[in-house]
C-alpha cells in the first residue's frame, strides 16, 4: 500500500517539476528528424484521380500597406519526396491548401498544453507497472533511472533551434564570390544591388522550407559576371527570405514595381484589338507570345528531386493529352529524342536551347534530361516546354505579324490548361517564377524581325527599343547574336501592368520601329 502511495507521489512531483523535459524531447526528436534531413513523413493526401479545378487563389489577409506580404513556400505536393540535396523542410507544411503557408513552429507552450500530461502519464503509468506486485527493487531501480535521466537532459544544450545555420562551407564560397564580383566590371544587377550591407545581412539567412540560401539565389551571376540579371529564386519563400536583394533588382528590372506595389490580378483583355503588325510581311520573319507558370506544390529547379521532375513531366504530359481543337497535339520527352530532331527544333525555334551556362550555374540542369520535354500541335503553332527554366512554358507562335492571331491562341491556351493544372500565384508578384525577370504576367511577346537601316547601329535600335520598353535580343534569344540580320525583339517590362498592357507595349513599340525604319 505505502509503496502504491510513495509511486503515485513520485509521478505528482515528476510532473510537477520536470513536465516539460517531456515536452521537449518531443520537440527535440522532431528537431532531430529534421536535423537527420529526414523529415517528419507528411500525412499522404489522396491524389486526385483528375487534376482538380485550379483553386481560386484564397484572397490573401490584407497586409498593412508597407509590409509586402511574404512569399509563401509551395506546399510539396502530397506524392513528392523531399530534395535530396537540400535541408529537409524545418516545419514541412502538413496540409496541401489552396493557398499554402509555412505552418509556425509549434511553440513549447504548445508541446506543453498538447503533449506532458499525456506522454508523462503514460510513460510514467507503463514504468509503474511492476509495482503492481509490490517489489521494492523496481520502485528504487524508477526513481534512479529518472532522476538520472531529468539529470542527463538538464545539462543537453536544448536542440531548440532547428538547423537553420549556413555551413562554413557555403559561407566561404559567397564571400569568394562577392570579392571577385565586387572586382569585377560586371554590369549585372547582381553587382548593382548587391552591396555589403546587404550581403551581410543576407549570408547566414536560408529558407524555411527547403533551406536555400544566398548562394542558391546569387551562383549564376557570381559565376557569370556578363548576366544580365544574375540571380533566381530556387525557391518561393527565397523572393521573401531575400527581398533585399529581389526587390530594387524587381524595380529596376520591370521599370519601376516598388516593393510596396501590387501587381494587377491577370487580365488579357480583348486580343481582337490587336492586328497584323506588318501586313506587307516586309519586315516581321515570325511572331510569338510565351507565359510561364509554376506548378503549384512544387519548388524551382534548383530543389526539385529527379522523382519530382519525373512527376512533373507526367502530370504536364497528361493533362496537356486531353487538349482539343487548335490545342491538340503530343507530348515529346527529352530523353530518347534522336539528337538531329532535338537540334532540328531548336534551330526552327521550336524547342529551348540545351547548355544554358546561367542556367547550369543557378543548378536548374541537374537530372537533364530527366523529366524535360516539349508538347505542341501538329503545325507548331501551339507548344509547351516542360522543365527548361520554368515548370512550364506555354508558347504561341506562327509566322507573319498577325499578333492578334497568336495571342488570342495563347490565351486560350492559358485558360484551358488553367482549368486542369493549379498554378503557383502570389497576392503582390502575381505568377510566380523561377527567374525574377518572368514574374507577374510572365508575358513575353516578341516578334523575329529585320530592321537593316535601325540595326546598321546596334546601340541606337537599343537606344530607341528602350524608350518603348523593348528588349532586343539575338536570333536564339539572350546572350545569342542575330543571324542574318534576324533580331529578337520584345517588351520588357512583365509586372506592375496587366497581359493586355503587356503585350500593347510590344505592339505599339514595334510599331513605332517599323515607322522609323520606314522613314530612313
Ligand atoms: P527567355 O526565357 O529567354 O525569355 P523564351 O521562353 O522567350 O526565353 O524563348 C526564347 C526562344 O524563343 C529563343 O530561343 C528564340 O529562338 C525563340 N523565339 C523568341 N521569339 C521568337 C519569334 N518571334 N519567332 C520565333 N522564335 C522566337
Ligand atoms: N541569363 C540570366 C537571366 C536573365 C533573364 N532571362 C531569363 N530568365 N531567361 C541573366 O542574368 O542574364
Amino acid at each position: 500500500m505505502f509503496a502504491l502511495w510513495y509511486l503515485s507521489f513520485a509521478i505528482d512531483e515528476i510532473r510537477k517539476h520536470f513536465g516539460w523535459f517531456f515536452a521537449n524531447i518531443k520537440l527535440k526528436g522532431a528537431n532531430k528528424a529534421i536535423e537527420n534531413k529526414q523529415p517528419p513523413a507528411p500525412q499522404p493526401q489522396p491524389t486526385p484521380a483528375v487534376a482538380p479545378k485550379i483553386a481560386e487563389t484564397k484572397p490573401a489577409p490584407k497586409p498593412a500597406p508597407p509590409a509586402p506580404k511574404p512569399v509563401v513556400a509551395p506546399t510539396p505536393a502530397p506524392s513528392s519526396p523531399k530534395p535530396i540535396e537540400k535541408p529537409a523542410p524545418a516545419t514541412p507544411p502538413t496540409t496541401p491548401t489552396t493557398s499554402p503557408s509555412i505552418k509556425p513552429t509549434p511553440s513549447p507552450t504548445t508541446f506543453k498544453k498538447e503533449v506532458v500530461p499525456d506522454a508523462l502519464d503514460k510513460k510514467l503509468k507503463e514504468a509503474s507497472k511492476p509495482f503492481e506486485n509490490g517489489n521494492e527493487k523496481l520502485k528504487t531501480n524508477l526513481k534512479d533511472a529518472t532522476t538520472g535521466f531529468l539529470v542527463n537532459e538538464s545539462q543537453k544544450e536544448p536542440e531548440r533551434k532547428l538547423n537553420i545555420m549556413v555551413d562554413a562551407a557555403v559561407l566561404a564560397k559567397l564571400e569568394e564570390g562577392y570579392a571577385k564580383l565586387a572586382a569585377s566590371d560586371s554590369k549585372s544587377l547582381l553587382k548593382k544591388y548587391l552591396t555589403k550591407e546587404v550581403f551581410d545581412s543576407l549570408k547566414n539567412k536560408k529558407t524555411p522550407t527547403f533551406g536555400s540560401s544566398l548562394l542558391d539565389v546569387i551562383q549564376s551571376g557570381l559565376a557569370n559576371h556578363d548576366s544580365g540579371v544574375g540571380i533566381y529564386a530556387p525557391d518561393a519563400e527565397a523572393y521573401t527570405v531575400f527581398a533585399d536583394l529581389f526587390d530594387p533588382i524587381i524595380e529596376d528590372y520591370h521599370g519601376g514595381f516598388k516593393k510596396t506595389d501590387k501587381h494587377p490580378p491577370k487580365d488579357f483583355g480583348d486580343v481582337s484589338t490587336f492586328g497584323n503588325l506588318d501586313p506587307n510581311n516586309e519586315f516581321v520573319i515570325s511572331t510569338r507570345v510565351r507565359c510561364g507558370r509554376s506548378l503549384e506544390g512544387y519548388p524551382f529547379n534548383p530543389c526539385l528531386t529527379e522523382a519530382q521532375y519525373k512527376e512533373m513531366e507526367e502530370k504536364v504530359s497528361s493533362t496537356l493529352s486531353g487538349l482539343e481543337g487548335e490545342l491538340k497535339g503530343k507530348f515529346y520527352p527529352l530523353t530518347g529524342m534522336e539528337k538531329s530532331v532535338q537540334q532540328q527544333l531548336i534551330d526552327d525555334h521550336f524547342l529551348f536551347k540545351e547548355g544554358d551556362r546561367f542556367l547550369q550555374a543557378a543548378n536548374a540542369c541537374r537530372y537533364w534530361p530527366s523529366g524535360r520535354g516539349i508538347y505542341h500541335n501538329d503545325n507548331k503553332t501551339f507548344l509547351v516546354w516542360c522543365n527548361e527554366e520554368d515548370h512550364l512554358r506555354i508558347i504561341s507562335m506562327q509566322m507573319g505579324g498577325d499578333l492578334g492571331e497568336v495571342f488570342r491562341r495563347l490565351t486560350n491556351a492559358v485558360n484551358e490548361i488553367e482549368k486542369r493544372i493549379p498554378f503557383s500565384h502570389d497576392d503582390r508578384l502575381g505568377f510566380l517564377t523561377f527567374c525574377p525577370t518572368n514574374l507577374g504576367t510572365t508575358i513575353r511577346a516578341s516578334v523575329h524581325i529585320k530592321l537593316p537601316k535601325l540595326a546598321a547601329n546596334l546601340a541606337k535600335l537599343e537606344e530607341v527599343a528602350g524608350k518603348y520598353n523593348l528588349q532586343v535580343r539575338g536570333t536564339r534569344g539572350e546572350h545569342t547574336e542575330a543571324e542574318g540580320g534576324i533580331y529578337d525583339i520584345s517588351n520588357k517590362r512583365r509586372m506592375g501592368l496587366t497581359e493586355y498592357q503587356a503585350v500593347k507595349e510590344m505592339y505599339d513599340g514595334i510599331t513605332e520601329l517599323i515607322k522609323i525604319e520606314k522613314s530612313m
